[in-house]
């Protein structure tokens, strides 16, 4: 199947979400594109059927600190089915980029495997603005609404292992 723009995906194929309970978390740095992104994400969790009252909206303050608020909120939930990770980091002119990018990348798949729950990488790592609007709502679809479809994909996924 070739599929390089999950954002054009078929509705058919995505898990009704009424049974799930679903975090979003998203990073207030570089906001204009973070926001829009988790907008698409909660946007398409309600299409899907999640309830308004299993929608958790929360915010940090930057992406690094999104491993934290996906463990917290896993430790303290346990009717939370997935949590979905939203940040954006955009190169700049130092080494923090790499720093940041590899401890969350790393993080999140360390809290997932703790928790054996998913948590959703919505995380763009851009070289500039431009690449990030383009993933967030512009010309190469919403990484949020990706993120949204992936999480409704893995709770299914996890019902099935049970
Ligand atoms: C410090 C920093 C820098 C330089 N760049 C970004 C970025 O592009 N995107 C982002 O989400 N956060 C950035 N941050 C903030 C860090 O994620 C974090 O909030 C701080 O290092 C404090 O832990």
């Amino acid at each position: 199947m070739k599929k390089t723009n999950l954002s054009d995906y078929d509705p058919m194929a995505v898990p009704e979400g009424s049974p799930y309970h679903i975090a979003v978390v998203a990073a207030e740095w570089n906001s204009e594109v973070t926001g829009a992104m988790l907008d698409g994400a909660v946007s398409t969790l309600r299409e899907h059927g999640v309830k308004e009252e299993n929608i958790i909206v929360r915010h940090v303050p930057g992406t690094f600190e999104l491993t934290t608020a996906a463990d917290l909120l896993l430790d303290s939930n346990s009717t939370l089915n997935a949590v979905i990770c939203i940040g954006c980091v955009i190169q700049g002119e130092t080494r923090h980029f790499e720093f940041i990018c590899q401890a969350v990348s790393q993080g999140l798949t360390n809290v997932a495997v703790k928790h054996s729950r998913p948590v959703i990488f919505s995380v763009l790592t851009c070289d500039t603005m431009q690449q990030a609007l383009d993933r967030a709502g512009g010309r190469h679809g919403n990484k949020g609404v990706e993120g949204a479809i992936t999480a409704l994909k893995m709770c299914k996924f996890k019902d099935q292992c049970e």
